[in-house]
């Protein structure tokens, strides 16, 4: 009944893709890379009206064939958009990294945390202007950036760091309660209150049958506590949104600053 769900929703990336021009999705090639999350990310990226563009990062942490291998599975997934490998450490690929960036445009920069976005666009600053950590030997991240920053590149180009995505939330998904309460929710219908949520109600039928032992009380409270974490991801999610919103608008009055657009 609680499924887990990958992080970094369809929303959150549509939400990021409607508000810049060019969408980093970054993966590093130690432990990070995965052709399908790739894939799915570039999707969304599309769909939310951005351009993608595909980074590897720390190269130096694998041998060439390992590298080589990942290429050849984004060659083989016919992926069309721009990939680029870099190290921040030799350094190699930094500079076409730069050289793709156009003046005016706003990149932003996502991926899970640990992949070096920060260590990545503090090389493009040309300076430590962002926190950067080290992460644990499994290359789990440790969530070093916790806010977007907006960085105004020397060349012209608008770059957006952004906190590492989670992996994987748990969620109680409403259609999985239904099948694992089907008793309680067949119930519903007898409540006195259409939209009842069976928890303090007068009217409630599912609560009269726990009263009368026909439904588990057990049974009942785990409803009641999944119910109350999938409200809870809604919530946090119509904030989440409000956030995006509002961080659109945040680059548009920055690029109105800056002249562009
Ligand atoms: N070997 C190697 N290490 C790197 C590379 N890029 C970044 N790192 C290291 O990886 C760690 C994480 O880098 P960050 O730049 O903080 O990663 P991030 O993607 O910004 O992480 P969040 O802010 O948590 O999302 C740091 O210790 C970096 O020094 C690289 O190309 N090669
Ligand atoms: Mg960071
Ligand atoms: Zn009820």
């Amino acid at each position: 009944m609680l499924c887990r769900r990958s992080a970094g929703d369809a929303s959150e990336y549509q939400m990021i893709a409607s508000n810049v021009d060019y969408v980093a999705v970054v993966q590093s090639c130690h432990y990070d890379f995965n052709i399908r999350r790739l894939e799915r990310y570039l999707v969304m990226v599309r769909d939310g009206g951005a351009e993608p563009i595909c980074l590897l990062t720390k190269t130096d942490l694998v041998e060439p064939g390992v590298l080589a291998s990942h290429l050849a599975q984004i060659r083989a997934a016919g992926i069309t958009a721009p990939v680029l490998t870099v190290s921040n450490v030799t350094r190699e690929g930094i500079d076409d990294i730069r050289g793709l960036l156009l003046p005016e445009k706003t990149y932003c920069f996502v991926g899970s945390s640990g992949v070096g976005k920060s260590t990545l666009i503090n090389q493009l600053i040309g300076r430590e202007l962002l926190e950067t950590k080290r992460v644990s030997g499994t290359g789990e991240g440790r969530h070093t950036t916790v806010r977007r920053e907006l960085i105004l590149l020397e060349g012209g180009a608008l770059v957006i760091d952004n906190p590492g995505m989670r992996e994987f939330g748990i969620v109680a998904a409403e259609g999985g309660i239904a099948e694992s309460f089907a008793d309680i929710v067949s119930l519903a219908p007898g409540c006195r209150y259409r939209d009842c949520t069976h928890a303090n109600e007068p009217g409630c039928a599912v609560r009269k049958a726990v009263e009368s032992g026909e439904i588990g009380r057990e049974h009942y409270e785990n409803y009641i506590k999944l119910r109350k974490e999938s409200d809870f991801h809604q919530l946090s999610y119509a904030e989440k949104r409000k956030k995006d919103r509002d961080f659109g608008k945040y680059i548009k009055s920055a690029k109105k600053d800056l002249d562009i657009d």
